[in-house]
């Protein structure tokens, strides 16, 4: 059997999943997501009216982001269509209920981009959120940078790609990137407060407006040429010295030296 790596429950229609992994820091290992999946899948066949994703009660971390160990080292795309984390960020917004981010702890990279997915983001102070594919070399995909495009003002997300420094949660509030700053003690009965409130409204509506607005934040036509302009500036990146650099440096906890090729 395999191990659980998160746990999943109901009560009275508000499900709740959390991250249990805390020797790998919750990283977004392909195990992890598939069970983030199976359990957002287990959530709606219940009839969920509303989801929580969360980790455990005081996590320094919320998640890592992207199990770096798992990232290709062989010239493929890292973060394509087939990356486990699009198929998480797909299920988070195709789910036909809102998902409530739960956040203590550090939020990093993948997870980060997880969390913006969210329909709602209820965090501690403390919390603090990192977009880092520069930290390791990395291109992010097109529907990433649509996530945080749809999560934050242009400028933030330009200075939280560009720097990958964690931003703290009292200023993610500022920024309206955060719905709610609660304090730790208060966090899991605030949330909890939120989802009745959304439990108690029609089911049907909501997931009717939460499809509305996937379908109209994601109006971004694109031409063909656009489309392979952007995967030929990607694979620059993912074929780059630096992007191995960036893994290498990662795995033997250094600091990466970058040449730009
Ligand atoms: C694999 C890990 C990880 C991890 N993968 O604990 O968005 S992108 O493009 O950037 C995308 C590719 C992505 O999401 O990349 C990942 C971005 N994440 C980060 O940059 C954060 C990496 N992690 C850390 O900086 C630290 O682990 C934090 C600050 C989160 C926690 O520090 P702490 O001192 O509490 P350790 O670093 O000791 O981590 C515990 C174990 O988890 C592994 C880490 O290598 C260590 O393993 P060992 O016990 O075998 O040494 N680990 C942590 N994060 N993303 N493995």
């Amino acid at each position: 059997m395999t191990d659980a790596l998160v746990r999943i429950d109901i009560d009275d229609r508000i499900g709740c999943i959390t991250l249990d992994h805390p020797a790998r820091r919750n990283a977004l290992s392909e195990a992890l997501v598939h069970q983030l999946i199976a359990g957002l899948a287990d959530l709606k066949e219940r009839g969920a009216r509303v989801a929580i994703l969360r980790a455990a009660p005081g996590a320094k971390v919320w998640s890592a982001g992207h199990d770096v160990t798992e990232l290709p080292r062989d010239g493929r795309d890292p973060l394509g269509w087939d990356d486990p984390l699009r198929y998480l960020i797909r299920e988070i917004e195709n789910f036909p209920a809102p998902v409530i981010a739960q956040v203590e702890g550090g939020v990093w990279g993948g997870a980060c981009e997880t969390v913006m997915a969210c329909d709602l983001i209820v965090a501690a102070p403390g919390a603090t959120f990192a977009a880092t594919p520069a930290k390791l070399g990395v291109p992010y995909n097109v529907s990433g940078m649509l996530t945080f495009l749809n999560a934050a003002d242009i400028r933030i997300v330009k200075e939280m790609l560009f720097t990958a420094q964690p931003i703290p949660a009292e200023r993610a509030e500022r920024l309206g990137i955060i719905n709610y700053l609660v304090p730790a003690a208060e966090i899991e009965a605030y949330t909890r407060a939120i989802a009745a409130t959304i439990a108690a409204n029609a089911p049907l509506s909501i997931a009717v407006m939460k499809e509305q607005l996937r379908i109209l934040a994601g109006a971004h036509p694109m031409s063909p040429q656009g489309f392979e302009r952007v995967q030929g500036l990607r694979r620059l990146v993912y074929e780059s010295e630096d992007y191995l650099e960036g893994l290498r440096a990662f795995l033997g906890k250094r600091k990466p030296e970058f040449q730009g090729r």
